[in-house]
């Protein structure tokens, strides 16, 4: 039937009945017809229709998920959940050339830690720039729990820029979040270690000589980079730091980080001790740490901390005598902490407990104010209490994790995990509104601007760490679940579920299409990766090949349908030095570049200017070629590296 309506068209266009008479052939099939054809319900037309943005149109949402595993960030448009984009960040990406060209070589070397390349990592929390509490479009912040690093994305062309390794840290997962005017990218530890990384120290000596804490990396909004040089790292006891959030409105100024394990157990010391998640949930609660970075920062600056590692470390004692660092009991094994968007309240999950507790900041200040502290903890931090601070607790469901926020005035929503739901809940009241089933297992959820001043509303995206059933079979390793829910409503509406193929994708942040402005060229000649004109740039004509001992270097150009130069000659054991510079002015020009068996490609936008570089250990004639397919002669893109023999003889060719 289906096949005959399509045939029925064809011979229609076949006959020349025009383009009228074809395109009502078409529509011969009714809305009704398709419906049955595919099984489609009322709700799934609904659906269908708030998702789909037709083609040639544009999404009014753009998200940066955590590529979980894989390392990268993914980027994708509200609410067609197509995908647009992968960005290579602590792991190499063949299309961008990232980690196969020497530019962004250089961007992943910043990762190294103890001289080693790491080539992956296990990115969590995306984080946008922001300005005055808002997202601006500017910068994307990510961390890597893994190997404790965090790297800076700019938003005018989606390329990494930096990675820092905390020097502090073995691994960390309270990052990314950054302060109101993205003066600080907050970074909290989360396994204690021994402190500032030093090497070996015995389990035993966990209480006295492990620790945790959190850094604020100062960032520069000017250069586009984390100035590590201006950014410190406050001490904190051995508690497993977890999920943190930074102030605003309200409460800018201050920064919030949750922890577990505050048992501080370690497992595997004797035999028959319970294992670690039995000793580390064994008490009622953990704490929330506190802390004043402004005047954290303030002190740094006056002199008052002591370079670690070639970082500026506020010892615990100093955070406690001057009066920046406080703890609050919050329901054991806490997970999301997150701010409302006036900066009133601070709502916190507790993974084994069915409600969310909600603090009010005006009541901790309060109490601060007041020198009113239930006691001390083991390390002498002022502990507030939870009855002094709690605005209200609300039973949600099993196993809360993250809070978001939406546009509507104190209406958030809560991941429960257990439960596999969504809970719209109002944290004012403390009443529970909606909930809606989720598949499966939901760890973040994310609203449009739903962590900033002001949220979108509109859409909630639900990260859910298993998918089971929900697509075609495509081996045991299934891909994660995004699923898009419309919370314009009263009642929640499950629109969209879209597989995620690359990681487990933890947190993703969205932004209003509009405020992105990536540019769409390169001045001629750039190093994008440094953001300045890069050595090897020439312009057209200028092309030439430097030969010293031992060493040639290629000064090429790439422009429609032509490598300049057409052959590279060498003689084995060369150091090869390859730049070139895309001279299309043309939008979505890109070449690409690669020589056979050497193990570099690199992408040239407009503008850019690229470098491989390699040993030729092996005498032979290697293809080079352009790896996008920009031109009807694309074919024709191509040039030979000739390697010859040591002490080659020219040949004669009559
Ligand atoms: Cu809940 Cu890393 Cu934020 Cu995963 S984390 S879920």
């Amino acid at each position: 039937m289906n096949l005959f309506t399509k045939q029925t068209a064809t011979l229609a266009l076949a006959a020349g009945m025009g383009f009228a008479a074809v395109s009502s052939a078409w529509s011969a099939e009714s809305l009704q017809d398709v419906m049955k054809r595919r099984g489609l319900s009322q709700q799934d037309l609904l659906a269908a229709s708030k998702t789909y943005v037709p083609t040639g149109k544009r999404d009014e949402f753009v998200a940066f998920s955590s590529g979980g595993q894989s390392g990268q960030v993914i980027v994708y448009g509200i609410p067609s959940m197509r995908i647009l984009k992968y960005i290579g960040v602590f792991t190499p990406e063949p299309w961008q050339g990232y980690g196969f060209d020497e530019e962004s070589k250089e961007v992943l070397k910043g990762g190294r830690i103890d001289g080693k390349d790491i080539t992956w990592g296990d990115t969590h929390h995306p984080a946008l720039s922001e300005t005055n509490g808002k997202y601006d479009g500017q910068f994307l912040f990510i961390n890597d729990k893994a190997n404790p690093r965090l790297a800076v994305i700019d938003l005018r062309d989606f390329e990494t820029k930096q990675i820092v390794v905390n020097p502090i840290f073995k691994s960390e997962h309270g990052g990314a979040f950054v302060t109101p005017n993205t003066d600080y990218v907050i970074e909290a530890s989360q396994y204690a270690t021994p402190f500032a990384n030093k090497k070996f120290v015995p389990l035993e000596r966990f209480n006295e000589e492990y620790r945790g804490g959190v850094t604020y990396w100062k960032f520069d909004r000017k250069e586009g980079k984390i100035d590590v040089k201006k950014s410190f790292t406050l001490e904190l006891p051995p508690y497993s730091q977890d999920l943190s959030d930074a102030g605003k409105l309200a409460s800018d100024g201050w920064s919030f980080t949750n922890s577990f394990c505050t048992e501080r157990y370690v497992g595997g010391i004797e035999k028959g001790r319970p294992p670690y998640e039995a000793g580390c949930s064994a008490k009622d609660t953990d704490y929330m740490h506190v802390i004043n970075w402004k005047k954290a920062a303030e002190l740094v600056a006056a002199g008052k901390a002591k370079k670690v590692n070639g970082m500026d470390v506020i010892p615990m004692d100093v955070s406690i005598k001057e009066g920046i660092l406080f703890l609050i009991p919050e329901p054991k094994s806490p997970h999301g902490v997150d701010v409302t968007p006036d900066g009133k309240f601070i709502t916190v999950a507790g993974k084994l407990d069915t409600h969310v507790s909600v603090y009010s900041f005006e009541k901790i200040m309060a109490a601060i104010k007041a020198g009113k502290f239930e006691g001390k903890d083991p390390y002498g931090i002022p502990v507030i209490s939870m009855q002094d601070t709690l605005h209200k607790q609300v039973q949600l469901g099993l196993g809360p994790l993250h809070t978001q926020y939406d546009s509507k005035k104190c209406v958030a929503y809560t991941s429960l995990y257990v439960d596999s739901q969504v809970a719209k809940w109002d944290y004012c009241e403390g009443k529970v509104l909606d909930k809606i089933s989720i598949h499966y297992n939901i760890g973040h959820l994310m609203t449009m601007e739903g962590d900033t001043v002001d949220p979108k509303g509109h859409y909630l995206v639900a990260l859910n760490k298993l998918a089971i059933d929900r697509f075609n079979p495509v081996g045991p390793l299934h891909p994660q679940n995004h699923q898009l829910i419309d919370i314009s409503n009263d009642k929640m509406q499950l629109l969209y579920d879209m597989p995620i193929p690359l990681g487990e994708p933890h947190y993703v942040v969205a932004i209003d299409a509009k405020m992105l402005k990536p540019g769409i060229r390169y001045k001629v000649g750039t190093n994008s990766r440094t953001d300045k004109p890069s050595a090897g740039a020439v312009r057209a004509g200028e092309e030439h090949t430097d030969k010293k001992a031992g060493k040639v270097e290629v000064f090429g150009t790439l422009i429609r349908s032509h490598i300049t130069p057409e052959t590279i000659e060498a003689t084995v054991g060369d150091e090869i030095t390859i730049h070139l510079t895309n001279l299309e002015r043309a939008e979505d020009e890109t070449h690409g570049f690669t020589v056979s068996t050497y193990n570099v490609h690199a992408s040239a936008e407009p503008g850019k200017t690229v470098t491989v570089k390699f040993k030729a250990d092996k005498e032979g004639v290697y293809p080079y070629y352009c790896t996008e397919f920009c031109s009807a002669l694309h074919l024709e893109m191509q040039g030979y590296l000739l390697v010859k023999p040591k002490g080659y003889k020219e040949v004669k060719v009559a």
